[in-house]
């Protein structure tokens, strides 16, 4: 019985469940369609990455024998969403009698793929998407009638149940985690290795043509595109990191450098969440390299820990709590997103470079995102759709499934709490210690009301002073509101005035 297995531009991996039975009769889907590529406006090369990805898979599959069925981007086409897709593949190849699919990593479109047993009248298979290490009945049944998901817990269990990094059942070197060492700041003089980048061949400068000329208002240059877009030219990369710059990574993983995007960051979760990279093999090789000791125990416990724990953690609150996750805004946060997250035109060097990362190279990693991005988004009160769009848009390993839980949830603390026991608000003081922009910035890390003042410092301020009552009793920021109270009621008021200066020239900062 001859089907239509049906591969999404997430879901480039050999090992997809749903290609594990395909037989010689079976047709190969993959499309490029406009409703994905424009449902938020995607950096040029989160596009380019996509569709060059899956020509490039879709040659391997050809060569290995399969019947594909390729539809290319055409802004003219009739075909616009991946259903449209899949009623021409079955007016094309009437003989199909099933559809197949793995899981679709956003709700989105899984509602969609839903009703498609109804709209087709064809038997539909939804196979589980067996490259995550924990499924969703798992995480069902690891969240069932807890009061809180700490991420903590859930990654233990992941560790047992992997035993990597185990020595029966204790943890190798008797800790679990080695967060506390992944928080130096970084030498400005330390020597950099840059990750390995990819000359575009002729495939994607096809794409890079094509993204041109139909997604030139998006963010970046389609030019300077240099990310690995194969399984083999990914693994590359990866192996570079662990070799090169894995052993530093512990260490320096919350630091910030001008000029320096990547320090000693993979850039992998680009590849590995469109499922060029495999988390086990990932995992494995780190693993190898702590045993044979080129790399310490803090940096390869790190990188697991992101893989194994954060990454499997919150696919599966996602998938847990979507619907309703996307509708929280517990702290009411509706101010329009300011320009500079677009072209980063700001005096602010810290959130000049968090964005010209992400301009350039649809990435910047994890502490821009959280504490500079996020940070400020969540001090202005900046607007919780708004900004989820904007990290679903600009980054190039951006997914509804990892993107909503890291932003509405750890940056923005918007589901009340349900990811992170406290928002990580922070004063330019935090963004001081971890980077050496301040040295290099119009604003004054060390003034909160003058003229010159850093402009994180007041909104500090004034968003605990705002959220008073949500927060004022969370043991976690007890410090914090005590030293808000010592301060004198003119203090209280000049910097309350700063700050509401402050959002009323958003654009100006
Ligand atoms: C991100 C993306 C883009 C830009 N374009 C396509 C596309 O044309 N066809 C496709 O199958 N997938 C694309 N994707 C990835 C999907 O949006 C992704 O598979 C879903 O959001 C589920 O995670
Ligand atoms: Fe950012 Fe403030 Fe430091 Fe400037 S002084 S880089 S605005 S934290």
């Amino acid at each position: 019985m001859a089907r239509l297995i049906v591969i999404l531009g997430d879901q480039l991996s050999p090992a997809l469940p749903s290609l594990q039975n395909a037989a010689a009769d079976d047709v190969l889907l993959l499309a490029e369609v406009a409703s994905e590529a424009s449902y938020v406006q995607h950096h040029k090369h989160k596009i380019i990455l996509i569709f060059s990805a899956m020509r490039h898979f879709a040659a391997v599959l050809q060569q290995q024998g399969y019947q594909l069925c390729y539809i290319h981007y055409d802004s003219q086409s009739q075909i616009k969403c991946i259903t449209d897709a899949v009623q021409h593949a079955l007016t094309q190849y009437p003989h199909l009698q099933s559809i197949v699919i793995t899981q679709c990593g956003e709700y989105r479109l899984q509602q969609e793929i839903n009703n498609w047993q109804q709209r087709f009248s064809l038997p539909l298979q939804i196979l589980s998407d067996d490259r995550f290490i924990c499924d969703l009945p798992r995480f069902t049944r690891w969240a069932q009638g807890k009061k809180q998901l700490r991420m903590e817990y859930f990654y233990r269990e992941m560790r047992r149940y992997t035993g990597l990094l185990m020595q029966g059942d204790t943890p190798e070197g008797g800790k679990w985690n080695y967060d506390t060492d992944n928080r130096k700041a970084c030498p400005h003089d330390l020597q950099q290795i840059p990750p390995l980048h990819f000359a575009p061949d002729d495939i994607t400068a096809k794409v890079i043509a094509l993204v041109n000329q139909h997604f030139a208002a998006n963010m970046g240059s389609a030019d300077n595109f240099r990310y690995a877009v194969t399984g083999k030219d990914a693994r590359r990369a990866f192996l570079h990191f662990v070799q090169q710059q894995l052993a530093q990574f512990g260490d320096y993983q919350d630091a910030m450098l001008l000029d320096q995007p990547f320090l000693f960051h993979s850039i992998c979760s680009v590849y590995v969440n469109c499922g060029l990279l495999d988390v086990r093999w990932m995992c494995n090789k780190v693993q190898q390299a702590y045993q044979q000791g080129l790399v310490p125990l803090n940096a390869a416990e790190g990188f697991i820990r992101q893989l194994i724990g954060w990454r499997e953690y919150v696919r599966g609150l996602y998938w847990l709590l979507m619907p309703d996750y996307k509708q929280h805004n517990g702290l009411n946060a509706e101010r329009p997103l300011p320009g500079f997250y677009w072209h980063g035109n700001t005096q602010m060097r810290c959130m000049q470079q968090a964005v010209k990362s992400t301009i350039d190279h649809a990435y910047s990693h994890h502490i821009h995102r959280l504490m500079i991005t996020g940070n400020f988004a969540l001090l202005a009160g900046l607007s919780v759709k708004q900004v989820t769009d904007w990290y679903l848009a600009v980054y190039a390993d951006a997914y509804e499934w990892v993107e909503l839980p890291n932003t509405l949830g750890m940056a923005l603390f918007a589901d009340g709490g349900v990811l992170a026991s406290k928002p990580y608000a922070a004063s330019g003081a935090y963004i001081n210690r971890m980077s050496n922009y301040c040295k290099n910035c119009a604003y004054n890390v060390k003034h909160t009301t003058e003229a010159d003042a850093c402009p994180f410092n007041a909104l500090y301020w004034d968003f605990l002073h705002r959220h008073q009552q949500q927060f004022g009793t969370n043991p976690r920021l007890a410090l914090a509101f005590a030293n808000w109270q010592k301060r004198s009621d003119s203090d209280k008021a000049a910097i309350l005035a700063k700050a509401a200066n402050t959002l009323n020239r958003l654009e100006q900062l």
